[in-house]
């Protein structure tokens, strides 16, 4: 019976709850930025999010309500852009879904030998994303086999998006763990907030749209993932983990035992 595992047995690493956008995937400047785009040329919008403007747009999580804070700053009426954010990110959805499984979105260097090797060691894998569930699945099962992923929390189980916790709390409770046995793995600010506020310890695994943001508590901060010819920078290491060039499974196993409770 896994119930004992919520309350003990924190010791030790048994689960990583693994964002997915810029995380997992490299998946906003050239995936979701260009699925908005089209998605603006075919309603026939002279709108068009440009490279520098969405890293501005990415601080407003979840694909519909950037929309909306967009046009909100254009001005537009509440009920006028409430309506037309639920249609264009509808549209959106679909684009980019259909990008995804055309192999357009790649995972970041290193992530599949990071899965590997946790799923080898018998630790559990959950996703928890603000992303929407339509083509979170499709992604995720080309780039990786989704049957890997014991438990997947997107918007359509966790509408309040990061950075609020309730993805990585329910992806928790359906780990059936307590937050020190399942350390998550963010690229963003808002993920990271997310994440701590659930209690769990958090690793930033920086990209270009993130790599300026203040991880204030963050408890280990690299530049990538790493690879045996290409390592990962550490940006910071307020633990002394001492990451050898790659986010591995080791890294991971000493950033849970040191946040078990005493005793
Ligand atoms: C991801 C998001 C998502 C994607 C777009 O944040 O905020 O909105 O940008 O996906 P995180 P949707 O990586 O912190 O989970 O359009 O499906 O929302
Ligand atoms: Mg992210």
């Amino acid at each position: 019976m896994q119930g004992s595992q919520a309350s003990g047995a924190g010791h030790r690493l048994q689960a990583v709850v693994l964002d997915v956008d810029g995380t997992l995937v490299d998946s906003e400047r050239d995936g979701h930025r260009i699925a908005f785009n089209r998605a603006f040329e075919e309603a026939d919008l002279e709108d068009r999010w440009g490279v520098e403007l969405y890293g501005k747009l990415l601080d407003v999580t979840g694909g519909e309500r950037r929309i909306n804070a967009y046009f909100e700053q254009q001005g537009m009426p509440e009920d006028e852009r409430e309506e037309l954010a639920a249609s264009l990110h509808a549209r959106k959805t679909e684009i980019f879904t259909e990008m995804a499984s055309r192999g357009e979105i790649e995972p970041r260097p290193g992530v599949g030998e990071l899965l590997d090797e946790l799923e080898r060691a018998g630790v559990r894998l959950a996703v928890a994303t603000t992303g929407s569930r339509q083509w979170v699945g499709p992604l995720l099962d080309r780039l990786f086999g989704l049957e890997r992923f014991e438990v997947v929390v997107t918007s359509a189980e966790a509408p309040e998006r990061k950075p609020d916790p309730s993805a990585h709390q329910l992806a928790l409770k359906r780990l059936d763990l307590a937050a020190c046995a399942a350390p998550a793995v963010e690229d963003s600010l808002n993920g990271l907030r997310a994440a701590k506020s659930a209690g769990l310890a958090c690793v930033v695994v920086v990209n270009d749209y993130t790599r300026e943001q203040d991880f204030d508590g963050a408890d280990l901060i690299l530049d990538g993932f790493g690879r045996p010819h290409a390592a990962a920078a550490v940006l910071d290491d307020p633990h002394g983990l001492n990451p050898p060039g790659r986010l591995d499974l080791d890294t991971l196993r000493r950033l849970a035992a040191r946040s078990a409770p005493a005793g």
